[in-house]
């Protein structure tokens, strides 16, 4: 090999192994993000200040329309409020049948990533360019039974993809185990560059299975606010899914 090759091989060799590098330090993240909908609603302000105090990535907020799913939650004006109160990202997650109707209102009520359904009743690939268009971080949802290839069409356009571990609705079910191979497909098919959350019954136990299977952010509602140390709940739900998470 002649001198000018032999760099060449070099510079390829170190290139992929600072590439390599970067992605394992990137996926080494765990995101932990409190659910709002598991906290004291007569006092929303002091719980979104109580998980940004204890450590949380970002504030989950899950938005109901009473026709996507049967519950009835928050809406924008609660978004509103957390914005005010914290400095943490918001991860609005909108379970709504018509979810492209209200992306301008929730970005301007301060949403900094929204979340709309695979399922819901629009034309999503348009929704989740606008989402990016107006400046949220666009992420596609799909309930534990819609399968990995239903998204397989939208990750060019997303950011993140939220896996529902229970079918959505109610805080406080039960993690559905059947739904770790799809979390598995859906990393191998989208790599590295889309951030993969799971959402639903998580707790320090439940978190280290998703991170087993290829998930890197954590939505917690019960076990988080449920804890009379939030703080130590979090940290511990980032070292366990940290420990077992799949590279
Ligand atoms: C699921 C719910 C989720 C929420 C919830 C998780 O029905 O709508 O989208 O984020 O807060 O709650 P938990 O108590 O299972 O952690
Ligand atoms: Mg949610």
């Amino acid at each position: 090999m002649n001198n000018e090759r032999q760099a060449h091989a070099h510079s390829v060799r170190n290139g992929w192994r600072a590439g390599r590098a970067f992605v394992i330090l990137r996926r080494m993240r765990i995101r932990i993000l409190p659910s709002l909908l598991a906290a004291d609603f007569g006092n929303l302000e002091a719980a979104a200040r109580r998980a940004e105090k204890a450590g949380a990535d970002a504030l989950h907020i899950d938005v109901m329309d009473g026709h996507f799913v049967p519950n009835i939650s928050f809406g924008p004006g609660i978004v509103q409020m957390a914005r005010r109160c914290v400095t943490i990202p918001l991860s609005v997650h909108l379970m709504l049948s018509r979810p492209d109707k209200y992306i301008s209102r929730f970005i301007e009520a301060g949403a900094d990533a929204l979340l709309i359904h695979i399922e819901s009743e629009c034309d999503v690939p348009s929704a989740l360019r606008e989402i990016r268009k107006l400046g949220a971080e666009p992420g596609i949802t799909l309930n534990p039974a819609t399968p990995a290839e239903s998204v397989f069409g939208v990750l060019d356009d997303v950011d993140e993809v939220l896996c529902m571990t229970v079918n959505p609705g109610y805080g406080g079910q039960s993690f559905m185990p059947s739904v770790l191979p799809k979390i598995r497909d859906i990393r191998d098919r989208a790599g590295e560059r889309v951030s993969i959350l799971v959402d639903g019954g998580i707790n320090e136990s439940t978190a280290r299975e998703c991170a087993g299977s290829g998930a890197d952010s954590m939505i917690a509602g019960t076990s988080l606010f449920g804890l009379g140390d939030m703080a130590e709940g979090i940290s511990s739900m980032r070292a366990a899914a940290l420990k077992s998470m799949r590279l």
